[in-house]
């Protein structure tokens, strides 16, 4: 039995779409192969011959390329159905292009779709960001147009942010201090399967004291979990700072992903005490990026701790005595005017612990309102700088104010000069 299926071509009119293009077009024949490459056949077809066209080709009274269908293209008024896909996967800046070509769409990763007036269709294959163009077809069943399932953009990445309530703080040696331990998210409120990190300090600086206000457990079991380790000091150890060597790590877990359910919140109070020997310490976070969430960073901040700057004292020389002859000269010669050798050649004290340089960089510090004495705005020598080496050799009442009193001065009594320079003894 013979089988007839053989199709027959002897219908179908030869149509040349590039030669088609360079006479309605004016194209070069290459640049109509160029176009057809990278909007396809259809939507160069469309754009040869225009909506009215694409209606004649649908009527018969037009030609139209075979294999194209001109019924199911999505042309209304005179735009036509697209999809582009960007070239270098950059779908939001392919969009921006296309709807300065007056494009009305959207886009979805690296694919955008919408409509576009037929007329731009040549500019659209010019685009540099362009990968490709399609016409879309519209399902011949007449059913809605489905959305091809088009990978998405990657998921941003959710930033877990622990940050202490205090980035700094000035404490003294043998003193308690306690800040709160604060967790957010950016983008904000996004819930998470849990966070594991590690609170680190340095224990010949501060001593740990237990934590306290942890927040509840939210889903699974006795949380958090905590223990007191020692930090690995390798490279630093987990914060990279090899000035900690212990630090206590707290887990949170929630099987459901709806941790914590709450924006900003406190997941407890650290306490510490300075050691007496307390000179300035860091306390820092981390994370095992194994351990956190899927698609997370860890973003943590560090307080800082630091001894208080001392208050200055007329102890100019540092050597923990207020002197006359040492301390008293140094200021009457640095309100002269002496640097360097001059300043200080035979009048510092026994056990100085401030050098040349640094006196002068003191006094230049405190020098303005600690030596103006007598309050008139200046220091000066012949004024303040007597007033106080008198009051630091014990002379008292009008034998310390006596001819050495600026006439503008804002203290003028003995007792208010005696008020000022007593503010800055040790
Ligand atoms: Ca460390
Ligand atoms: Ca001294
Ligand atoms: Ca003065």
């Amino acid at each position: 039995m013979e089988i007839e299926n053989k199709i027959d071509f002897s219908d179908v009119e030869p149509f040349d779409l590039p030669e088609y293009l360079v006479e309605n077009k004016n194209l070069t024949k290459s640049e109509a192969s160029q176009l057809i490459d990278k909007v396809g056949p259809e939507l160069a077809w469309v754009y040869a011959v225009g909506a009215d066209g694409v209606d004649a080709a649908i009527q018969g009274t037009e030609k139209a390329p075979p294999l194209i269908n001109a019924e199911i293209l999505y042309i209304d008024g005179q735009t036509v159905g697209i999809r582009a896909i960007a070239e270098d996967d950059d779908g939001e800046a392919l969009l921006k292009k296309l709807k300065a070509l007056g494009l009305d769409g959207s886009v979805r990763g690296n694919t955008v779709s919408g409509s576009i007036p037929i007329s731009k269709i040549g500019e659209l294959a010019k685009l540099e960001n362009l990968g490709w163009a399609k016409a879309i077809i519209m399902p011949v069943f007449g059913g809605p147009i489905i959305e091809e399932d088009i990978p998405s953009a990657p998921e941003e990445v959710i930033q877990l942010k622990i940050t202490p309530s205090e980035l700094t703080e000035a404490v003294e040696p043998n003193t308690s201090i306690s800040f709160d331990v604060n967790y957010s998210t950016e983008p904000a409120e996004t819930p998470t399967t849990g966070i594991a990190f590690g609170m680190h300090w340095d224990s010949s600086q501060v001593a740990f004291d237990p934590v306290t206000g942890l927040t509840e457990r939210f889903s699974l079991g006795a949380q958090p979990i905590s223990a007191v380790l020692d930090d690995p000091v390798t490279n630093g150890g987990l914060d990279g700072d090899p000035n900690t060597d212990k630090y206590i790590l707290q887990a949170w877990v929630d099987e459901k992903g709806n941790w914590p359910n709450n924006s900003n919140l406190t997941l407890y109070t650290a306490n510490f005490t300075t050691l007496p020997g307390f000179e300035g310490t860091q306390i820092n976070f981390s994370a095992n990026s194994d351990d956190l969430p899927a698609n997370s960073n860890f973003v943590p901040s560090s307080i800082a701790l630091t001894s208080p700057a001392p208050s200055p004292a007329l102890d100019i020389d540092g050597n923990g005595v207020i002197d006359a002859l040492t301390d008293g000269l140094v200021a009457i010669r640095y309100l002269f005017g002496f640097r360097g050798e001059t300043l200080t050649e035979g009048v510092v004290g026994e056990g100085a612990t401030r050098n040349t340089e640094e006196i002068v960089a003191y006094l230049d510090e405190v020098g303005d309102t600690m030596l103006d004495v007598d309050g008139n705005g200046t220091a000066g020598a012949l004024t303040d700088g007597i007033l106080f080496m008198r009051h630091a050799l014990g002379f008292e009442d009008q034998a310390l104010i006596e001819g050495a009193v600026s006439p503008d001065a804002t203290r003028t009594t003995a007792e208010a000069i005696n008020a000022h320079l007593q503010s800055f003894s040790l």
